[in-house]
């Protein structure tokens, strides 16, 4: 597992390079999820799958920005999804991004993730990797990743970071929302997932919901290489991971490699009231 931590840290290397100098301009193409695809998107994943290709453990892999899964060698024994530059659209308004790994073996439902890795690009740029437990590391002037610490939630946070078009939450979704702001709940939503989560992460805990709108009924996080990624983190640093059925995230399976689905990631208390909203 070592030599994928250290393809993903010189492909985070490699990326915030792009995301500092090279064009953010679209591209001419649309990604299966229907996103038109920034240059710097095709450019990210195409570095990410560049660093993969050198390590024979790697089986094959699963990119938002790809309709199917590669394969890279026959031999190999991990799958890996990824979201090679969460929230590009934001790198045009100077805000944080970042990239996103589920490590998989045997297959790519939540039941088979090893591991977990994601990567924010902001001030400074951040590595977390998530196994039995959760390890920050921050790059230095060296381009080196050096351990900072390791994160682990409150059972209760402050923060909260409802996702999705507010017109098109249900009722219940819009009171459990406001009810959370009521009990003195800070307001922490940029638009990127990984920063919105780090942040939580960090600050010790809150709850982050994207649910199932009206406009997306599945929600818009993808299962793969988005949510299963962050359900592992959340699980491991102590928290919880849902969907609007109460199930838990790493319980699902997806129908395809870009299947998406309500989710919510918090504290354990949060995730409490969450249940209760949709029980
Ligand atoms: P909305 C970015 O495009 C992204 O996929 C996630 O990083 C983020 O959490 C979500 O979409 C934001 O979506 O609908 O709130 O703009």
């Amino acid at each position: 597992m070592n030599e994928i931590y250290e393809a993903i840290k010189t492909s985070a290397i490699r990326i915030r390079e792009l995301i500092e100098y090279d064009d953010t301009g679209y591209s001419s193409s649309i990604n299966t999820t229907g996103d038109t695809q920034l240059k710097i998107d095709i450019k990210s994943d195409l570095v990410i799958e560049e660093e993969f290709r050198k390590i024979p453990s790697i089986k094959e892999i699963i990119s938002e920005e790809k309709e199917n899964k590669t394969s890279l060698h026959d031999n190999g024994i991990y799958t890996i999804g990824y979201d090679p530059l969460d929230g590009s659209s934001l790198i045009d308004v100077d805000l944080s991004v970042g990239s996103i790994f589920g490590i998989y073996e045997g297959g790519s439902n939540g039941a088979h993730l090893k591991a977990a890795v994601y990567v924010v690009y902001g001030p400074r740029v951040e590595l977390v990797i998530a196994e039995s437990d959760v390890k920050m590391y921050r790059l230095n002037q060296k381009n080196e990743f050096v351990y900072m610490h390791d994160i682990k939630l409150k059972e209760k946070g402050k923060l909260n970071a409802p996702g999705g078009t507010q017109q098109g939450w249900s009722k219940s979704h819009k009171k459990l929302i406001d009810d959370i702001f009521q009990d003195g709940y800070r307001l922490r939503y940029s638009g990127g997932m990984v920063p919105d989560l780090h942040q939580i992460l960090l600050k010790g805990g809150g709850l982050f919901s994207y649910p199932g709108t009206t406009d997306v009924p599945k929600g818009k996080l993808r299962m793969i290489f988005e949510v299963f990624p962050f359900a592992f983190v959340f699980e491991q640093a102590g928290g919880a991971a849902i969907n609007d059925k109460n199930q838990r995230i790493l319980d699902l399976v997806p129908s395809h490699p870009h299947d998406t689905t309500p989710c919510f990631f918090g504290s354990k208390k949060e995730i409490e009231r969450v249940m209760a909203c949709y029980e």
